[in-house]
This record gives structure tokens, sequence and C-alpha cells, in this order.
């Protein structure tokens, strides 16, 4: 892999081939990712939805590993905190409001599954279940098939690190190592797996495992979105140029409770977290921004203006809209039955 380490930092993203409008739209998604986020737990605590899984603090580390990917050719196989993965991959704000009000129009799963569980055919999401890591071995079925047609994309999976203790992690970076596949793994290490502390999970690194099935693995600073951006890009590269797989461990901090269900106080403290809510990535984005004459306290109330509109809009959207019809409940799990036979 090519160091760019040296280059000074006022020239990190044209370093990285990452034009200045590029730059700038990774940081108006993870300002939407944040800002989505913000508004569903709001929306649990006032009891319209029932449910929400935090993908606050990762959002910097996700939208760079989405733009080093190819939307038009590449998998994803994304886990349930990857918001701001899925909005740059091309999800809107609305589908994912729908999701969240679990809405017949809701093109992750029609509102059968839980929210946070992303598919979508148009962006080439694939579809994901709540046993975690499952979607390991299914990405590695999509690098599998692709290597075998000859299409020149690459399957990229997220999962979370007390996940990557499940068998289907290693048996997919195994086989995946074995066929030298175009595939990358990333594991979201964001130091809880609900209650368990990673000090409790592993006694070593996740990104080691990966010498183990004959591939490189890389353990990446999650507040440094260029770092996490050049590693990806170079991961990608591999996969695509029949070099095989790549494991990349994204440190980072889950601030949030596991979920809207959990009370974290109970096993740690508020000190612990303020301290990780400090080294939040996002404000140190906009000041990079900001000195390098591509954003300012204008554009910053232009943005959060048109964010707040469009969660507004999406928002109450996604409330009004129906939910399935009951008739519709066995769709793509049975053979279509008729109206009477389900009845
Ligand atoms: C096979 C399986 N076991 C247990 C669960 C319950 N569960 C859901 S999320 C989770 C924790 C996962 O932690 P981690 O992989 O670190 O991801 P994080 O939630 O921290 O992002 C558990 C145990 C599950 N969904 N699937
Ligand atoms: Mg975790």
């Amino acid at each position: 892999m090519t160091q760019i380490g040296s280059v000074r930092n006022e020239t990190r993203h044209a370093a990285l081939g990452l034009t200045d409008e590029k730059v700038v739209r990774m940081y108006e998604i993870m300002v939407l990712a944040r800002k989505f986020d913000e508004r569903a737990q709001l929306l649990q605590r006032a009891g319209k939805v029932n449910f929400h899984i935090s993908g606050v603090n990762q959002e910097p580390a996700q939208v760079a590993m989405a733009f080093a990917m190819d939307k038009e050719k590449d998998w994803f196989l994304p886990y349930y905190r990857d918001y701001a993965f899925v909005l740059s991959a091309g999800m809107t704000v609305k589908e994912l409001m729908l999701s969240l009000f679990a809405k017949g129009e809701d093109p992750n799963s029609a509102g059968r599954q839980m929210p946070g569980h992303f598919g979508c055919k148009r962006l080439r999401i694939v579809t994901g279940s709540s046993p975690v890591t499952t979607q390991v071995p299914h990405a590695v079925g999509f690098a599998l098939a692709a290597k075998m047609r000859g299409e020149p994309s690459v399957s990229l999976v997220s999962f979370g690190e007390g996940s990557s203790n499940q068998g289907d992690f290693h048996e997919g970076c195994n086989f995946a190592g074995v066929m030298k596949l175009p595939v990358i793994f990333v594991c979201q290490n964001n130091g809880y797996a609900i209650s368990v502390p990673f000090s409790k999970q592993s006694a070593g690194r996740i990104s080691d495992r990966a010498l183990g099935y004959g591939f490189p693995g890389y353990r990446v600073d999650g507040y440094d979105p260029f770092e996490v951006y050049r590693v990806f890009k170079e991961a990608h590269e591999r996969a695509l140029a029949g070099e095989g797989p790549t494991l990349v461990e994204v440190m980072t901090y889950r601030v949030s409770p596991h979920s809207t269900s959990d009370n974290d106080m109970a096993y740690r403290t508020k000190e612990e977290v303020d301290f990780h809510r400090g080294k939040d990535a996002i404000p140190a984005f906009r000041q990079y921004l900001e000195e390098h004459g591509l954003w300012s306290e204008e554009r910053e109330k232009a943005l959060l203006a048109d964010i707040r509109k469009e969660i507004d809009e999406a928002t109450e959207y996604g409330e009004r809209a129906p939910f399935q019809p009951v008739q519709d409940a066995f769709r793509y799990v049975y053979a279509e039955a008729s109206a009477e036979e389900v009845r």
C-alpha cells in the first residue's frame, strides 16, 4: 500500500484524489446522518416509533468508507448502525423515515424488519437479517459471484467487533482468503457489544486476525475520515486487481446506549461517554473545510436549514404513510398467495 502520511495537512483531500465538491458532500452527509439520528431518538422518546439503534459518532468513518466505493458496481452489506453509509450510497431520509415508522412504502423491508435492517435493490444494498454477522458469508458469496462472472465489483460488509467473534466471520474470512475474493470486511470497533467492553470480548486486535487468513488487516482511526478513505480506497484497488480481501478495523466509540431499549449507565460512566463525545470528528471536518475556503458560517446555516426541512418533511411523510396491507404479509416469504387464501 502506498503511504500518503507525509502529505501536508492542507492538501489531504486533493492528495487522496477527492475533489473539493466531493469533500464538501462528505461533510453534508455526515451532518445529515447525525441530524436524522437525533430526530429518530426524539421520535422514539416521544412514543411515535418503537425502536431506534443509533450510529452517532460512527458517521464520519462510514461516509469515508462509502466514498471510497463504486456506487454503480459494488455490493453493500451494511449493519444496523450504518445510516451514514446508506445515505452516502443514495438512500434518502424519506426512505429511512418510512423504515423507522415501519410503513409499507419502506424500500428496505416494507416495514417488516426493525429499522436499521437495510436492503435496497436500487442501491445494491443486500438485505440483512437480525442474527449478527450472518451478512459476512453473504458478502463473500457476492464476491465469489462477481469473480466467477468476471464482473469488476467489490463487496463491502460491515459488522461490530463483538459480532466478529461469531463463526460466520471466521468462515467468511477463511473462504474469501482461499479464493482471493474481492471483499472488504469492515469491523466497526465501537468499544462495546451491548454492555460488554472490548477488553472482555477479545484479547487481541481484530485486524490481526486477517494474517491467519492470508490477507492484510488494518486498524484505522475512525476519527480521521481521510485516513479511513485512504485505507478503503487501497483495499478497493487491491480487490479489483485480483489481490483478494482486506480486513479493516475502524476504531470508534459508541456514544449512545446500545439501542433505545438499553440503559448504558448500568455499565459505564457519563464521564467516559462525555470524553468520547468530545472527540467528535464532525466539527473537526468542518474546521478543515473552513481552513481551505470550502465552508463558511453562511453555508453551515443554509445546510442546517435544508436538513431541518428535509427531515421535517420526511418525518411527516413517514408518520402519515399507510402500513403494509395485511394481504401483503406473505409477499417475498412464500409463493404469491391470493387474497382469498390469505383470508
Ligand atoms: C447471533 C446473535 N446473537 C446475539 C444478538 C443480539 N445482539 C444484537 S446486537 C448485539 C451486540 C453486537 O455488538 P457489536 O458487534 O460490537 O456491534 P455494536 O452493536 O456495538 O455496533 C447483540 C449481542 C444477535 N442479534 N444475533
Ligand atoms: Mg461494538
